[in-house]
């Protein structure tokens, strides 16, 4: 096999950059002649997961389906970028355990809430901070940071840092791991 698979795990509030942040990895792991695939949690829920919820079981669930079949895609020797909110450390936690030690990179990006609110993209955080969406990450539903995760990409003292130059973070650990 030319190409060793492994999972890269991005988590973070709605809003925070993850799923533009799986597309610009994954156009320069393509650029490196790299197989790549994005399980994005947003489009996961419109088919494999459509009759899941927001509710806490719901969320354990989405995000369980979610690393077993980036496991698959891993195991087929593919990247695999996975970016869900995934809140809570226990489900991320159980995500890393599906894989052999290493292959599992867990992504932070630790964007703060009033960054992503004021960003809004879709309305979402609007809506619930008006009660119009019960349970929405962040506002009144948990968010767990990571404690130790491989991979943490914030934005310093208000520089925003681009989608090119947080891929490029991600690439030159998967260079040091071995993984490029
Ligand atoms: C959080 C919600 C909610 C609630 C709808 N809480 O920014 P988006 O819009 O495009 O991505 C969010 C997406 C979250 O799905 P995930 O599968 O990543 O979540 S989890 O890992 O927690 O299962 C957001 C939208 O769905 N959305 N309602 N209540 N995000």
């Amino acid at each position: 096999l030319q190409q060793k698979g492994c999972v890269i795990w991005i988590t973070g509030l709605s809003g925070s950059g993850k799923s533009t942040l799986a597309c610009t990895l994954s156009r320069g792991l393509h650029s490196r002649g790299k197989l790549t695939y994005i399980l994005d949690g947003d489009n996961v829920r419109h088919g494999l997961n459509s009759d899941l919820s927001f509710k806490v079981e719901d969320r354990a669930e989405n995000i369980r389906r979610i690393g077993e079949v980036a496991k698959l895609f891993a195991d087929a020797g593919i990247i695999c970028i996975a970016s869900l909110i995934s809140p809570y450390r226990k489900d991320r936690d159980a995500c890393r355990a599906l894989l052999p030690e290493g292959d599992f990179i867990e992504v932070f990006l630790d964007v703060p809430l009033q960054v992503c609110e004021a960003r809004d993209p879709k309305g979402l955080y609007k809506l619930a901070r008006c009660g119009k969406i019960k349970g929405f990450t962040g506002i009144d539903d948990p968010y767990e940071q990571p404690l130790n995760c491989e991979i943490v990409l914030q934005q310093k003292g208000g520089d925003c840092v681009s989608p090119s130059d947080m891929a490029e973070t991600v690439i030159s650990y998967l260079e040091e791991k071995g993984y490029l």
